[in-house]
């Protein structure tokens, strides 16, 4: 039997090998791998070109409405171009309810907003604001049930947190629905406190972003949010993890056996504290949350991600332009740091950073890679072996690298809607030159080929990971 499409010559990598091997594609999924495949339609020479699967990129923000006069630069269009560049070809963006009104509001309005616009395929995570009765009772149990099997709940912005009684209360919900949770942990207060204490003394620029969310901040609700976990017995995942002392909290977790799950992000390797101090509002490029640290805590995130303490690896992609409607300058540039739209881009740079620096410098396998960048986002987020690995029966999402490219990163090469990267100037080595999903060549050498719409709404399963240990929780009494 012939396949649409063979990929010939080429070194595949999963999470668990790494081997020479034709890729025969039918029907958009892997039929065979092999050497000497039959013919194909449609032939691709991958010579001294890697085949992986294609990323997965588990925390993205497109499209997300903020709340205030701030608005994301990129959309479901620009977002999964980007993406797709990046040699990403799955991503899980967030619906987020509003206080107020019902998740399903959320889910409808993000279906809206993505119609007719992804170039690759695409799931939801919820945003859990508002846990009334009928939220926990119904709407929630209900989402999950329809493919919805991942959400995040915040412990800090007003706009966002819930309380520990209302954490307990959804986890219960996640634990006998069997969903994955994703947890922001910075301590609320903390934050509150130090930045009214800095605004006070007149320390308002966009270093000062840093300083009033400290590690400690970060040390307490992770602790907080593995002990609240603990309590209900159920697996939680914390994300965007910035430095040493969270990375404490969750090898504790996971060394009594706790199933603690972690996630961390190319900002806590490539950038620091320094890089939210530049000059006058440059800094403001570099606002995220949790912030940049140093070099000793990046050292101790690349230590996390070789050893073991994180799963998954995800840009946090939250797309503000510096310049422009909505953007980081929304309230201009002496705006406290308070009233500066919270995030970066980067969708399309994770991988080729995490490639270079971790597996062209000998820091990370190459299997290790795939692991954290596509295989375990898939694992946790119910959508493997569908998404996440190169097997027969798996869609063809696939990745062609040119490991020995060397590419000095510049805004001007990168396909998002944002007018910065936080990575400019970065030379790295080995890029994604071909990008398939579902069997369909959608980028190839900096050519877009795909049309917007054709991306697929991915229902999650349930994810294996989020299996509660089953151990009855001591202290609850039935
Ligand atoms: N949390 C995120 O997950 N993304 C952007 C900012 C934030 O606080
Ligand atoms: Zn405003
Ligand atoms: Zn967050
Ligand atoms: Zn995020």
């Amino acid at each position: 039997m012939n396949f649409d499409l063979v990929i010939r010559n080429g070194t595949v990598a999963t999470a668990s090998d790494v081997f020479k091997a034709d890729v025969g594609v039918r029907g958009g999924r892997i039929a065979a791998l092999g050497e000497g495949l039959a013919a194909g339609r449609e032939e691709i020479d991958a010579a001294g070109l890697l085949v992986l699967p294609g990323g997965v990129d588990g925390h993205v923000h497109f499209d997300q409405p903020t709340g205030d006069d701030s608005v994301m630069a990129d959309d479901f269009l620009t977002g999964t171009r980007s993406a797709a560049f990046g040699g990403t070809t799955t991503v899980l963006p967030f619906a987020c309810q509003e206080k107020g009104k019902t998740l399903r509001a959320a889910v409808d309005d993000y279906h809206r907003r993505a119609a007719g616009k992804p170039l690759i395929d695409y799931a939801f995570h919820l945003i859990v604001t508002d846990p009334t009765e009928q939220v926990l009772g119904q709407e929630l149990p209900a989402l999950i049930r329809e493919g919805y099997t991942s959400f995040k709940i915040y412990m800090t912005y007003d706009a966002l947190k819930l309380n520990d009684r209302q954490i307990l209360e959804v986890l219960d919900i996640a634990r006998s629905e069997g969903a994955m949770v994703m947890m922001h942990a910075e301590n609320a207060d903390c934050i509150a406190w130090l930045t009214e204490k800095l605004e006070r003394a007149g320390q308002t620029a966009p270093f000062f972003h840093g300083v009033s969310r400290p590690r400690v901040a970060e040390r307490e609700a992770t602790h907080r949010a593995i002990s609240l976990a603990e309590l209900v017995d159920v697996p939680i995942l914390i994300v965007h993890v910035s430095g040493a002392d969270a990375v404490e909290q969750i090898r504790w977790a996971q060394g009594r056996g706790l199933r603690i799950y972690a996630e961390t992000c190319p900002q806590y390797l490539f950038l620091t504290a320094d890089d939210l101090g530049g000059e006058g509002f440059e800094g403001a490029k570099c606002i995220c949350s949790p912030p940049p640290r140093d070099a000793a805590n990046q050292k101790v995130i690349w230590d996390g991600l070789t050893g073991g303490a994180f799963q998954v690896f995800s840009s946090d992609h939250a797309p503000f332009r510096f310049d422009g409607p909505g953007g980081k300058k929304v309230h201009g540039e002496q705006a406290p740091f308070r009233c500066v739209p919270n995030g970066i881009p980067g969708v399309e740079t994770r991988l080729p950073l995490l490639f270079s620096e971790g597996v062209m410098k000998g820091r990370m396998e190459l299997t290790k890679f795939v692991e954290l960048t596509a295989a375990n986002p898939a694992r946790m987020y119910g959508l493997h072996p569908r998404k996440g690995t190169i097997a027969v029966g798996a869609d063809a999402d696939i990745a062609l690298w040119d490991p020995s490219r060397k590419v000095t990163i510049t805004n001007g090469i990168l396909h998002h809607n944002v007018d910065y990267t936080p990575y400019e100037g970065i030379e790295v080595t080995g890029w994604p030159v071909v990008t398939l999903s579902r069997g369909e060549v959608i980028c190839r050498d900096g050519t877009l080929l795909a049309e917007p719409g054709r991306g697929e709404f991915l229902p999650c399963g349930l994810p294996a990971l989020a299996r509660p240990k089953g151990s009855p929780a001591p202290v609850l009494p039935f």
